[in-house]
């Protein structure tokens, strides 16, 4: 690991100027080498974003009449930026979150991929011209922007995640207060620079550093204010709910995309070494911290002990240790995640129920070691052993809670009825999957799964950057993110009504009568 020391300072940034007032500091480290800081990152407080609400509500007019398709021209040029930039920014995410530079350098990638797709939405945009029921006059619909957007992202996804509101929102002529997770803050600022040196205007996108409380504070004065008039929101469950709460009594609809327990079913006629596969990757891929990550294995019990032997040795065998390194996972990205792994997910583990997958459960020290740690000294980081529960029922504790880390169950049925139950009772509805050869059920699961997105034999996790993305239920509040389905959370529809007959026509009432005879038969 590499031991330079590079500490930065990252400051909130409010229409290109930053903002220090009101703040405490924290450090931000790679999770990998605790001993190295990222950058001091000073937090603001509520005030801070209420102050970056108005400076984004200010710039959002002038930003919205530049033409949509020169608002397109900026997002090539962050495109090309970000492309040019690749390889550092994705080694700001893996020395700031832990994540494989393989990881990174694909998330870096849907970055790029988020921009082509919307830099030629600049060119459509479209509207419909729609017929009306009277002479001389003409309907049509436009897309008009929402105004200023509130975004608040996890880290676990430090740029693609914010790239799939900012891009779409801004491209819509709305403008952004973005707050980055803290942890994650170096490589916010650093995607942000990108942004403006493309071509935004600084005002256009504001961002905040600030600690949850402060930013729940500070949104809520901005609502209150009317500076706010979108919010978009990835993260837990628990302040998704806060958050659709508050924006609720403000008579808004925020984009909420939240946890998940993803099931991924196997059925008898499985091609098994994909499931397997399909299953390291979605469980342990980003140390399992993606809200697709794989919850439960659901397997039919002709195959139930070979899948389950068959991914422990692979699990056993994989590589886990520094991310810079060709590994399957590195660190826990935050000390709270490594936290809440050791004191409340690991508790879900019941005597029922049989672990494997390494040597030990919890974070891998010296007196708790893996075999096989790529790395000089796993205590420098906050590395933790990969898990796998067997055994998983559905009424288990394990079997309805996420668990944001490198732990997997392992549930066996015998019929339909007990898979789906497994798949869908948790009441969670992001992203699930079937390995199968039976188109017949594949499009049953399709229909009888509760989640947004479905794989058919490939995993819950990686999703391409042009399909709807979002989940149901504990999920979300069925706001679909990218592609075009994104751009009814950043535009509303606007209906126009033409009237050129110079005498007032009034619908329903002026159409002109059809004769007919309806009692004809032949
Ligand atoms: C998330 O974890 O919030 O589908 C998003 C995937 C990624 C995005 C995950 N493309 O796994």
């Amino acid at each position: 690991m590499s031991t330079q020391q590079m500490t930065k300072t990252v400051s909130s940034t409010i229409a290109g100027r930053r903002a220090e007032g009101g703040a405490h500091t924290i450090r931000s480290v790679n999770p990998a080498d605790l001993e190295q800081a990222v950058a001091e990152v000073h937090l603001g407080d509520g005030e801070t974003y209420a102050d970056a609400a108005r400076a984004a509500k200010r710039a959002q007019p002038e930003w919205a009449a530049i033409p949509a398709p020169v608002r397109g021209q900026v997002v090539a040029n962050i495109a090309r930026l970000v492309g040019d930039n690749k390889d550092r920014l994705a080694a700001s995410i893996t020395g700031e979150v832990g994540k494989t530079t393989v990881e990174a350098l694909g998330e870096v990638q849907e970055v790029i991929d988020t921009c082509e797709f919307f830099l030629g939405e600049g060119r459509r945009l479209y509207g419909m011209t729609v017929p009306s029921e009277m002479p001389s006059k003409q309907l049509m619909t436009f897309r008009a922007p929402v105004g200023s957007v509130a975004v608040i992202t996890a880290g676990n996804f430090p740029v693609a995640v914010p790239s799939w509101y900012l891009v779409p929102a801004l491209l819509c002529g709305n403008t952004v207060v973005w707050k980055p997770a803290e942890y994650a803050a170096a490589t916010a600022h650093a995607m942000a620079e990108l942004f403006w040196h493309g071509g935004v205007p600084p005002a256009a996108l504001n961002v905040v550093h600030a600690d949850g409380a402060a930013t729940f504070d500070g949104l809520g004065r901005a609502l209150e204010e009317g500076t706010i008039d979108k919010v978009g929101f990835t993260g837990s469950t628990a302040v998704g709910r806060r958050i659709g709460a508050l924006c609720g009594e403000h008579l808004q609809t925020p984009c909420l995309e939240l946890g998940g327990k993803n099931p991924l079913v196997v059925m008898p006629d499985a091609d098994l070494g994909l499931a397997v596969e399909g299953a390291l990757f979605s469980g342990f891929g980003t140390a399992g911290q993606r809200c697709t990550s794989l919850g439960t294995a659901i397997v039919h019990e002709d195959l139930h002990d070979e899948f389950l032997a068959r991914l422990t040795e692979a699990v056993e065998a994989a590589p886990i240790g520094d991310p810079t390194q060709d590994v399957l996972y590195g660190p826990m990205m935050d000390e709270r995640f490594l936290a809440r792994f050791e004191e409340e997910w690991l508790g879900l583990i019941w005597d029922h129920h049989a672990v494997g997958g390494s040597q030990g459960v919890g974070q891998i020290t010296a007196d708790n070691p893996r075999r096989g740690f790529v790395g000089a000294d796993p205590e420098r980081g906050m590395f933790v052993h990969p898990t796998i529960v067997s055994g998983v029922r559905s009424d288990d504790e394990l079997a309805r809670t996420e668990t944001f880390g490198p732990l997997i169950g392992v549930a066996r049925f015998g019929d339909w009825e007990e898979a789906m139950a497994l798949a869908n009772d948790h009441g969670y509805g992001l992203s699930a999957a079937i390995y199968t050869n039976d188109p017949r059920t594949a499009f049953l699961f399709r229909a009888e799964s509760s989640a947004g997105m479905v794989s058919i034999n490939n995993s819950t996790s990686g999703a391409e950057a042009h399909l709807p993305f979002g989940g149901n239920g504990k999920s979300g509040n069925g706001s679909r993110q990218s592609g075009v389905w994104v751009l009814d959370q950043f535009t509303r529809w606007q209906a126009v009504n033409w009237d050129y007959a110079g005498k007032l026509q009034r619908a329903q009432m002026d159409v002109a009568e059809i004769d007919a005879d309806l009692e004809f038969r032949i």
